[in-house]
């Protein structure tokens, strides 16, 4: 359980200050530098730093493996100066023209070879910048058609590289952030529950887990509170990616609780309940910025999501325990559902 005086550490990634483009219109805000995101983080009140591998060395496709790990490790020094933690760093496997039939599950060896080298790569990234974690969304590991890849052999080939990754260093994690569809009709790997399955099966399932994604497991059309408890439960919830889901369409992205307050509430009641603060995890964010919102207001999604997570936590810590204990007890649910609404509400 959180002690009433934890503390969240909390981060985002430099791709959600963005420039407003979607796949039907152009970008409607001026691009900033990285240098210039860099600076914003403290000032708007986090401490951890989420990146790409290309977030940390842009040229990295472009320049020697040496000449990589060289600006990684000073990336590192900056953070430290600036006083912000790396969280974690994923290979961005989705870009790249060898990676358009998936990296680790493409039907092209050269293609899957890309994939593993560059994922190799990206933990030695991790290790110069000073960070144990990788993320791994498996963004274009699944189909369009079925009949297009084996999927047993699919998982075989996944299996393959995350345990290149697992034996490149006997220090790293790997959290698999798992999502249903969005490039793919069907992704692999779609829950959290299938992240734990190929975490048991790897070769160190201690160093295997996941990142749970608020809005992909709504697209799942699962519940992010039960989601999370899961992976809890197994020890296994590393990151958290907080945001909002209206409905089953493309990922949205939205702010922390602004679709359904209530399922942000339990989010934060099961990370509260498990003492997610203690564990050092960071809570992180993933969600863009309306389209709408002008440039001098491009982060207010940031401190605003950043805000209703923390008003939700002081929701869960005054909420009383012992009614709810009773409520329970005499299994009357629908006092207790009157309860949290009035809660939520300040009644
Ligand atoms: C997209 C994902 C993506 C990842 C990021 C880190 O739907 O949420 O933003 O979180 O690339 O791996
Ligand atoms: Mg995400």
């Amino acid at each position: 359980m959180t002690k009433s005086n934890s503390k969240y550490r909390f981060s985002f990634g430099p791709w959600n200050i963005h420039e407003g483009g979607d796949p039907f219109g152009p970008t409607v805000r001026q691009p900033q530098a990285f240098s210039e995101k860099l600076k914003l983080y403290k000032k708007l009140g986090f401490d951890g730093v989420q990146f790409h591998d290309d977030d940390a060395v842009p040229d990295l496709n472009k320049q020697s493996a040496a000449a990589t790990v060289k600006q990684a490790t000073e990336l590192g020094k900056l953070l430290k100066d600036e006083g912000l933690a790396p969280e974690f760093v994923a290979p961005r496997l989705w870009e790249d023209p060898r990676t358009i039939d998936g990296g680790y599950t493409s039907n092209d060896p050269e293609c899957r070879k890309y994939a593993i080298e560059r994922s190799v790569l990206c933990v030695d990234i991790a290790t110069a910048l000073g960070c144990d974690l990788i993320v791994l969304w498996l963004a274009r590991e699944g189909t369009y058609i079925r009949e297009s890849k084996n999927a047993r052999q699919a998982h075989e080939w996944l299996m393959l590289a995350i345990n290149k990754m697992l034996g490149r260093n006997k220090k790293v994690r790997i959290a698999i952030e798992p999502k249903p569809n969005e490039p793919m009709d069907h992704a692999y790997v779609p829950t959290i529950g299938h992240a734990i399955g190929m975490a048991y099966a790897s070769d160190d399932p201690s160093r295997v887990g996941g990142l749970i994604e608020t809005a992909h497991a709504k697209l799942a059309g699962l519940d992010p509170s039960d989601e999370m408890a899961f992976a809890l439960f197994h020890k296994k919830l590393w990151s958290v990616h907080l945001n909002d889901q209206n409905g089953l369409k493309f990922d949205e992205d939205k702010n922390f609780g602004a679709a359904n307050l209530r399922e942000a509430w339990n989010q934060v009641r099961v990370l509260e309940e498990a003492g997610y603060a203690d564990t050092g995890a960071f809570i992180g964010l993933d969600v863009k910025v309306m389209r709408t919102q002008k440039q001098e207001k491009n982060t207010a999604h940031l401190s605003n999501s950043k805000r209703f997570f923390e008003l939700l936590v002081q929701k869960v810590r005054g909420f009383d325990k012992k009614a709810e204990a009773e409520f329970v007890k005499a299994r009357d649910y629908e006092g207790l559902e009157r309860m949290v609404i009035e809660h939520l509400l300040g009644v």
